[in-house]
């Protein structure tokens, strides 16, 4: 009750309570900066902090979803325009968008116009979508992200092997990349069964040339284990943590 009346105050008009971090997409092997995620936190006067996993369901309940993923994405590509040119060629930009922003004509919309206002590359652009319990329509998820990837940008399947994805989904949807999530790391570095499974997974999406990200990267071993297996992304505290802007063009940027 009180979290959520917090929160949609917090949209109607404290939107500067909203922040975003950064967390740094690697190759693991020479550790070169190729993407990073955009990472929403919220911080209320009286609150504090309060994370995702908290507030997300609560954006969802009030249907305020497309609102944020709106937000983001404005401040997202407003600080990728800023600071391209200290950014490594190449380097992608992640956003999570959630599954019922995807077909919306609005996001489409601005998605497209901030596009060619910003004389941005569409290519540079990825959009994550977790793979969802709410797959049920296909045909309308797979129309959605064909109107998307005809504006140029990416798209990736965040947090696979969470859910029940057939792997149909990898078949037909028209993805460019997907995120392997970070519990099938920490299992596959528990049982030989589910390191099996994993590196069945990794061969599954090379076999059809989809983009892979290793995510929840937290050891050395894990590292070196994905760079055996010819995975070229990786995402994880091993590596680095989300960070403020500052931090990240600070370690990272050129200039
Ligand atoms: O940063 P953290 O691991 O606490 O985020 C938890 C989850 O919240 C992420 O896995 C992601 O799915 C979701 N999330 C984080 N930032 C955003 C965002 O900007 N937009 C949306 N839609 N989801 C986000
Ligand atoms: O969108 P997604 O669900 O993938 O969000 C990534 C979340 O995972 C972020 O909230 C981030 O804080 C978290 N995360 C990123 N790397 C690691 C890691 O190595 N270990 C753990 N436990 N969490 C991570
Ligand atoms: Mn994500
Ligand atoms: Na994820």
């Amino acid at each position: 009750r009180k979290l959520s009346d917090a929160l949609r105050e917090a949209f109607e008009s404290h939107s500067e309570q909203f922040y975003l971090l950064i967390q740094p997409q690697l190759a693991p092997h020479d550790a070169r900066l190729v993407g990073g995620e955009l990472l929403i936190r919220w911080r209320h006067p009286q609150l504090g902090e309060v994370m995702p996993g908290e507030f997300l369901p609560i954006v969802d309940a009030l249907g305020l979803n497309e609102a944020l993923d709106r937000w983001v994405m404005e401040q997202g590509l407003a600080w990728f325009e800023a600071h391209r040119i200290r950014l490594p060629e190449g380097f992608v930009l992640a956003i999570n968008i959630t599954l019922s922003t995807l077909g919306r004509d609005d996001f489409l919309a601005q998605l497209g116009h901030i596009i060619e206002s910003r004389e941005l590359d569409p290519a540079r652009i990825e959009l994550e979508i977790t793979e969802h319990a709410n797959f049920h329509d296909l045909g309308d998820i797979e129309r959605a992200m064909t109107r998307l990837r005809r504006l140029g940008v990416r798209l990736a399947l965040d947090d696979f092997g969470t859910g029940h994805t057939a792997f149909q989904l990898l078949q037909r949807l028209p993805l460019n990349s997907v995120k392997l999530d970070r519990e099938l790391l920490q299992a596959a570095g528990q049982h030989g069964r589910a390191q099996d499974a994993y590196s069945a997974l990794v061969g599954f999406c090379q076999t059809l040339r989809l983009g892979i990200v290793a995510e929840g990267v937290e050891t050395e071993e894990e590292a070196q284990w994905l760079v055996s297996m010819g995975i070229e992304v990786v995402q994880g505290f091993y590596f680095a943590r989300p960070m403020p802007f500052d931090d990240f063009l600070e370690r990272y940027g050129k200039g």
